[in-house]
């Protein structure tokens, strides 16, 4: 099972939590905790004793992962298996992760899903969750992040810049803060994407300026005394909108506006011990999409204090854990990957799971990839505060500098 310099898969010494240990009595928390535990040793105990017989079991199960989102693309335009609000998301979760198993649609298939997704841009600006619907900045954010996906001259006319502007402009507020929609909801996924978008569109600066003049004070009041950011100020942290608040801050150079020694340590503290995947929130349950939530947020906020702490030189968390919780806990034989052991599989789970370990295998403060088991296990690397493939970010930025479409 590979070569000395590789991460290999550990013995489970790791030691489970006890019943009582929720203030010595045992709660609703507690016994959720327990089974959780349960299951992922179920899991891990298959592996030891199969491992040597069946290696296969320490691989990503590449060809059933392909397949499964081979056909989930194929089943898109027609429809039934996706939320009709999320279809843009589902291409999005679809291109992501098939570009970290290295897996390359046909440029026929491509084409059609620019087509549709040229047929979910609202004429106000911005895309809908599907074609005809009204301009939310979720899915914009997954539109103008699967286009760049595909890259193509085609894929690149798709997003119409001057009106995405004026559809950014529309659901901002005075504050500096987003709302996802007109009259919509406001929290920090809504000032995530906006940025995100801006960045990768490469609008130019004085656009940026005024379009995000205030964002950054106000996400920096969405983190809380836990140190993880809130959908908005005074709600809980959780691992979602800490990911969108620390990457919209570190996106528009402004990291330094929130605590950024209370955010590492909150977000260290969301690997749990014995299954080695994250939770969401201080006292909930293990989930494979939060080692893209929470995991990119660690690189991410050691990436900002870099220069201030010259000692962070590889990855805080645990990445062979994390990497053993994907490979072992949340593979479906049938392909596809999931939340945790007993959850069916979802285009979600399998994009954020997929990306979670391309950031615990690729993690920038890392010189070399840090791949559990056999090689065949590497993923292609993602960027951090876009989530697409680095070389995709690279382009997309090259690709509209040149424009001066929106000035
Ligand atoms: C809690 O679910 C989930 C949330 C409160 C929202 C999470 C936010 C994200 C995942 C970020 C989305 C990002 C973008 C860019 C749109 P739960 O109570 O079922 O899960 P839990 O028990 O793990 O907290
Ligand atoms: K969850
Ligand atoms: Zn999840």
């Amino acid at each position: 099972m590979g070569t000395e310099e590789e991460l290999m898969f550990r013995n489970f010494q790791r030691l489970k939590s006890y019943i009582f240990d929720d203030e010595k009595v045992s709660t609703t928390t507690s016994r959720e905790q327990q089974k959780t535990e349960s299951s992922v040793e179920k899991c891990f105990d298959r592996f030891e004793q199969i491992m040597f017989t069946d290696p296969r079991l320490t691989q990503i199960f590449r060809l059933e992962h392909q397949y499964y989102l081979d056909a989930m693309l194929r089943r898109l335009p027609s429809n039934y298996e996706c939320l009709d609000s999320s279809r843009a998301w589902c291409v999005y979760w679809i291109l992501q992760a098939a570009q970290l198993l290295s897996f390359n649609f046909d440029d026929q298939t491509l084409n059609h899903v620019v087509q549709f997704l040229s047929n979910c841009r609202s004429p106000t600006g911005g895309f809908g969750g599907g074609p005809g619907q009204y301009a939310h900045l979720a899915p914009t954010y997954a539109a103008v992040n699967s286009l760049c996906i595909i890259g193509s001259e085609q894929a690149y006319r798709a997003i119409d810049r001057p009106t995405l502007v004026q559809f950014l402009f529309s659901v901002r507020d005075s504050d500096g803060s987003f709302r996802l929609h007109v009259d919509g909801e406001t929290d920090v996924r809504g000032a995530y994407c906006a940025i995100s978008c801006a960045k990768l569109l490469n609008l130019p600066e004085p656009v940026i300026k005024e379009l995000f003049a205030g964002t950054g004070d106000w996400i920096a009041q969405c983190q809380t005394y836990e140190g993880g950011f809130g959908g908005a100020p005074g709600l809980e942290a959780h691992g979602g909108y800490t990911f969108c608040g620390i990457a919209g801050l570190a996106l528009l150079n402004e990291a330094d506006k929130c605590d950024r020694q209370a955010l590492l340590k909150w977000t260290l503290r969301r690997q749990m011990t014995y299954e080695g995947g994250f939770q969401g929130r201080t006292n909930k349950l293990v989930d494979g999409c939060y080692s893209f939530w929470v995991g990119a947020t660690i690189p991410i906020t050691q990436a900002t204090l870099s220069g201030v702490d010259k000692q962070m030189e590889h990855t805080l968390f645990d990445v062979e854990a994390l990497q053993e919780y994907i490979l072992l806990c949340c593979q479906k034989q049938s392909g596809g990957l999931i939340d945790k052991p007993g959850k069916p599989q979802d285009l979600y789970h399998t994009c954020y799971t997929l990306s979670g370990v391309s950031i615990a295998q690729h993690s920038e403060c890392a010189s070399s990839p840090q791949v559990l088991g056999d090689t065949i296990n590497e993923l292609l690397p993602t960027h951090p505060l876009f989530n697409i493939p680095p070389k995709s970010v690279a382009a997309a930025r090259s690709h509209f500098s040149n424009s001066n479409d929106t000035e």
